[in-house]
């Protein structure tokens, strides 16, 4: 399903355009300077975060304890003054509110009791409003306390991505039991996926109805897939949670990730509707601005050059800046904060951005 919406490049009428300057620019407006958020912006590099990490129970209990959920989302934007704040909470809390083993253990990644074909049918799509009871509770906290200029993002996995850590136990470089799963028994993974899509939508709807201002959809494992895969797995799911949401919570903005994609992204868009694209930072400035006719987009720094700071980072702000600022954008980075970045540099990109001449 196609949603097409104009790009306007003009001035609004105050009385019809949300204050947001995020929402603005979601919006198809050409917001001058870019509004500015980073994914993972609340997290290790933080000393803050590491204080109350120190002190606090493992990760998905912090996840779920709305007190130091709401305090952890804060951080990023007492420190930074950034444009948005998205919810502290992790893609994974769904398999865990399914009826999936799932733990955090220090130092590591996530550690997943790893499920088959055989598992699909005991996961338990009714449990998920009540475990994640106080993930929605942490969203309206968050919102009490934000600016009114400041936007409040929610976010769930995309059902591939959150599939393919389901079924391998973990992270992987290649997901190599998800893919031949998909490949080798595509009905079975068809029921998973589409379990997830419910459970997705159910997601989102409830962080939406409990304040949040726009969603975003992680798919960080797109870019592993085929062009058959991507288009089976990636596209048609996303544009079922588009779909959905659009029914439920019209006029609300989607921002689709699906990483890596490459030529596909433009296919994404077209295919989902989504409003908003945030683009890893492999993709070149001048396919960004062509994809730009048709969405908002969003991103799309190196985050190696944050974590660098200094010339080669200004340098690329400016390109980003010079490439996408006539159109409508929203300056991210192209994946995650790494967790040895120093917070000044994050200091000196938001300065940067905001500068009135790129
Ligand atoms: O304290 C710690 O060391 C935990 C590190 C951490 C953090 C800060 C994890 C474990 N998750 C998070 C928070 C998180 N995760 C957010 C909060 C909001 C923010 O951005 O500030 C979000 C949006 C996520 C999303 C997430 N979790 C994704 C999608 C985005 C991406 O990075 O591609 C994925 C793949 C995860 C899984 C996950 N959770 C944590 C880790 C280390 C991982 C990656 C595992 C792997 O390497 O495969």
């Amino acid at each position: 399903m196609v949603y097409p919406r104009p790009v306007s490049t003009s001035d609004p009428s105050p009385s019809t355009q949300p204050a947001k300057p995020i929402l603005r620019a979601l919006d198809g407006e050409a917001v001058s300077p870019a509004p500015i958020w980073l994914m993972r912006q609340a997290g290790r590099y933080l000393a803050e975060y590491r204080a109350l990490r120190e002190s606090a129970p493992d990760f998905l209990t912090t996840c779920y304890t709305p007190d130091l959920a709401t305090e952890i989302t804060l951080q990023p934007i007492r420190r930074f003054g950034l444009d948005a704040a998205i919810l502290f909470s992790d893609i994974l809390v769904i398999p865990d509110a399914l009826g999936q083993s799932v733990q955090f253990a220090k130092g590591e990644g996530p550690m997943l009791e790893p499920i088959g074909p055989g598992d699909v049918a005991s996961l338990q799509p009714d449990r998920l409003a009540g475990h994640l009871a106080p993930v929605f509770e942490t969203v309206g906290r968050v919102k009490a306390e934000l600016d009114p200029k400041t936007t409040l993002i929610g976010f769930a996995g995309a059902p591939w991505t959150l599939a393919a850590y389901m079924a391998e136990g973990g992270g992987s470089k290649d997901f190599a039991t998800a893919r031949s799963w998909a490949a080798g028994d595509p009905e079975s993974f068809q029921q998973l996926i589409d379990l997830l899509t419910g459970a997705v939508i159910d997601m989102l709807r409830h962080q939406l109805d409990a304040g949040a201002d726009c969603v975003q959809l992680f798919d960080s494992w797109a870019g592993i897939l085929s062009a058959a895969d991507f288009e089976t797995w990636c596209v048609r799911p996303a544009a079922a949670i588009v779909g959905a949401l659009a029914q439920s919570h019209p006029g609300v903005p989607v921002i689709g990730f699906p990483r890596g994609a490459g030529y596909l992204y433009g296919t994404y868009v077209e295919k989902t509707g989504c409003a908003g694209l945030q683009i890893d930072h492999g993709v070149p400035l001048d396919q960004a601005a062509r994809l730009q006719r048709n969405v908002t987009v969003q991103g799309n720094l190196d985050p190696v050059l944050l974590l660098a700071g200094g010339e080669a980072m200004t340098a690329q702000i400016r390109a980003i800046r010079g490439a996408l600022g006539g159109g409508p954008h929203i300056f991210n980075l192209g994946h995650g904060v790494m967790p040895p970045t120093p917070p000044d540099h994050v200091a000196e990109l938001v300065e940067v951005v905001r500068q009135a001449d790129p």
